[in-house]
């Protein structure tokens, strides 16, 4: 006889199979992140064994990573020798937008994944000249929330945010802006048109992560790119 169909609604075997069903999901989810931290270690051990510098780049969809890229790799053109790990679910549209400047550039396309994950950037470092770069930086596909939990062997993470999305996204999703050294405020040029509190901003990202350095920036204006290209040329080891 079939238990569950003679069981009223919520009884307790719904409740225990309920329970289990949970357990499951969180085991798997463990396995996968323990998984790709192993490989996050690999890929790490391969950077430092290059002597290279690792950004991964996280922020909402449109936030301006592209356009910051493409402006950084003209910056350091002749002095820092750069390339770009791409993520988009689709398209190679970013990864031209890259391979304008002269800098090599693998595009990832996750298919509908909505981060990188380590074997990815793995299998993306084939393609890289690794030997003749002294810094690598790693578009992460447009999102604010996982990709902050999947490790790839960088550095550091960068967090970018623009001015357009409202004070309280460091608040609103906080770890990645917790795990990140540097935060990026984005289209700083668009300032006298919105109604956007940079202190409130500023505050609510200090609560998050009492350590985080700020930056400004524009790339329409060129508004704080200095000290950003300043921020890269700090941390590359040459
Ligand atoms: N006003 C302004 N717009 C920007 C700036 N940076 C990027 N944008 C615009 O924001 C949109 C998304 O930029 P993109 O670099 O593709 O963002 P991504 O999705 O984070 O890579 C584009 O229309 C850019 O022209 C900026 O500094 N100021
Ligand atoms: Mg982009
Ligand atoms: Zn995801």
């Amino acid at each position: 006889m079939n238990k569950k169909k003679n069981s009223p609604p919520g009884a307790i075997g719904d409740l225990d199979e309920a329970a289990a069903r949970r357990r499951r999901v969180i085991t798997l989810e463990q396995s996968v992140l323990e998984e790709n931290d192993l490989v996050a270690n690999q890929n790490r051990a391969l950077f430092k064994s290059h002597g290279l510098y690792v950004i991964n780049l996280i922020s909402s969809p449109g936030a301006g990573k592209t356009s910051l890229l493409v402006e950084t790799l003209r910056c350091l053109e002749g002095e820092l020798r750069c390339a770009v790990i791409e993520g988009d679910q689709q398209t190679a549209h970013d990864a031209q937008r890259i391979a304008e400047t002269g800098a090599p550039v693998v595009q990832i396309n996750t298919c509908g994944g909505c981060h990188l994950n380590a074997a990815q950037v793995r299998k993306a470092l084939e393609h890289l000249p690794l030997a003749a770069l002294d810094l690598i930086l790693i578009e992460n596909v447009g999102n604010l929330v996982c990709p902050s939990s999947f490790d790839l062997g960088e550095n550091e993470k960068t967090v970018l945010m623009s001015i357009t999305e409202g004070e309280d996204k460091p608040v609103k999703y906080p770890l990645a802006f917790r795990l990140a050294r540097l935060m990026v405020l984005t289209k700083i040029d668009l300032l006298p048109h919105l109604r956007f509190d940079l202190d409130l901003c500023r505050s609510y990202a200090y609560r998050t992560n009492p350590q985080i350095e700020i930056l400004e920036t524009s790339v329409f204006n060129e508004n704080g790119l200095d000290s950003w290209i300043g921020a890269l040329r700090k941390r590359v080891i040459r």
